[in-house]
């Protein structure tokens, strides 16, 4: 009983098997540039990317992945395997650890990238009937399973250019995926390190599921690539960044964690999946464990490097699927449990002005469930300091229809530090079918008498200028607790 109780505290609560990533979003596929789920909706994957599996394979297991997809929230794991440097080529057997992740990543219901890492043998012809036969053979095992995709050269670089020598072998790789796996997507690395997505734009490949990698360390590549992404994004070439590190291009100068910061920002913005360099404890800077960590997971915050931490930090604050995750600041684990995520709610502060004489919260409901959810049935409350002071609203805008809103203002009968009001926000008519979200509600709160607030502290606000889930704003079925901690 000590043990169990032990147990429970150290590990991070497990995503319930009904609700993993997979059983979520389901098969993907493109629409327009986006990566999109099952129900034809927006995703966007985030996780990490082994080191190279013939050195550091240890830390890639079922249990590791549990633990990250747990703890940290990843939605994707990716098995790098090089082709030279004593990879497959030299080591066929590297395969097995491949095969291990993939096996782990379906028990888990994570996605799973499988990369066929050419580095520095950047010309993919010069291994392509090897590639041939590998992918031959990981479609004919994999090729039912929505779990995986395929990276089919990891950064082409050297005398290669895009439509001589990567193009073609991107051809001749998705026709043999595509003979036992119609429809799982395929990742195309572009020339110069995968940096040349503009190029692959112009002339792109004909398969409907194929994405093309963007690659970028970003102490080293920053405004100019980003420039290169908008261009081939215009060209309609959907973008997947199958990795990138905190570090320079080296993997071992910085962190540089601004810069990082403000690459995920435009990331986010354009929903576009990334996978970050690299799960190992080595001892360089992009390495996300400190050396001589666990192989298998357990990792406190002291075991994670900077790039750890902040890896850790920005999947958990973005991740739909992990129940875990929200930046709470008065958080009731306790209730948390109880809840079951069908649906959820999206925030984000219309301004970041925290003294303003405005409030304005902008929400999007989201049904993950498998059934249609009538919004009559449905409330959503944001709780804040009104300080006695009468209340307005104005609904700016709602995709659903303002005229759809309707509101009221409740005042708690014992205040808190971080509320003593709440805005109940409900709707008149509507409907949520599986898979969809309501689209951006844009309100805004006054006082009456238009006297400035102070937000910084208010239970539901977060300075958040995309939209995220958030346990702090609540969610009623019925009347019924579905989403979020009310604060105490
Ligand atoms: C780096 C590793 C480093 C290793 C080196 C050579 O971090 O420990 O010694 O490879 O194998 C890439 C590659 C990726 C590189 C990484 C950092 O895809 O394999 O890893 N990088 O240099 N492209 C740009 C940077």
């Amino acid at each position: 009983m000590v043990a169990l109780v032990i147990c429970s505290f150290l590990s991070p609560k497990a995503v319930a098997a009904s609700q993993t990533p997979v059983v979520i979003n389901g098969q993907l596929t493109i629409k327009g540039t986006q990566l999109v789920n099952q129900h034809g909706k927006a995703v966007q994957l985030k996780g990490i990317s082994s080191h190279g599996l013939q050195w550091y394979g240890e830390f890639v297991n079922k249990s590791s992945l549990r633990w990250m997809r747990d703890d940290w929230g990843i939605t994707v794991f990716r098995a790098a395997m090089y082709t030279a440097d004593g990879g497959y080529i030299d080591d066929p057997s590297v395969k097995n650890k491949v095969k291990e992740a993939v096996e782990a990543a379906k028990e888990l219901g994570i996605y799973v990238i499988i990369d066929w890492h050419i580095l520095n043998d950047g010309n993919p012809n010069q291994h392509k009937d090897k590639a041939k036969q590998f992918f031959k053979e990981m479609s004919k095992l994999y090729g039912n399973t929505p779990n995986v995709i395929y990276e089919i050269a990891n950064e082409p670089n050297g005398n290669v250019t895009w439509n001589r020598d990567i193009r073609p072998y991107a051809q001749e790789i998705t026709s043999v995926i595509r003979k036992n796996d119609p429809d799982n997507i395929i990742i195309v690395g572009t020339s110069n390190w995968s940096q040349d997505v503009d190029i692959a734009a112009e002339h792109p490949l004909e398969d409907d599921n194929v994405m093309y990698a963007l690659h970028f360390y970003a102490g080293t590549h920053g405004q100019s690539l980003r420039d290169k992404a908008n261009t081939a994004l215009r060209k309609g070439a959907p973008l997947f960044v199958t990795e990138w590190g905190t570090s320079d291009a080296s993997g071992n100068g910085g962190v540089f964690l601004k810069q990082s910061q403000e690459w995920l920002e435009f990331l986010d913005h354009k929903k576009i999946s990334w996978v970050n360099w690299n799960l190992s404890d080595k001892q360089e800077s992009s390495a996300a464990l400190k050396p001589s960590t666990s192989k298998t997971g357990g990792w406190s915050q002291s075991d994670l490097s900077l790039t750890g931490q902040f890896i850790k930090k920005s999947i958990r604050k973005s991740t739909h699927s992990n129940p875990n995750d929200s930046d709470l600041k008065k958080p009731d684990q306790n209730k948390q449990t109880q809840q079951n995520s069908s649906l959820s709610v999206q925030y984000k502060a219309g301004d970041q002005n925290v003294n303003g004489n405005q409030i304005r919260p902008q929400f999007n409901i989201i049904n993950n469930s498998k059934k249609t959810v009538s919004l009559k049935d449905i409330t959503v409350r944001y709780w804040y300091k009104a300080k006695n002071k009468t209340q307005h609203l104005d609904c700016d805008y709602a995709q659903i229809g303002s005229g759809n809103i309707t509101h009221k203002f409740v005042k708690l009968n014992h205040s808190l530090e971080s509320a003593d009001s709440y805005l109940e926000i409900s709707f008149k008519n509507g409907a949520l079918e599986p898979g969809t979200s309501t689209g951006e509600i844009q309100t805004r709160l006054h006082n009456e008498d238009w006297s400035p607030y102070t937000q910084s502290d208010d239970y539901s606000f977060s300075n958040t200028n995309t939209f995220k889930e958030t346990k702090n704003i609540t969610l009623y079925e019925n009347g019924k607790l579905v989403w979020g901690i009310e604060p105490k």
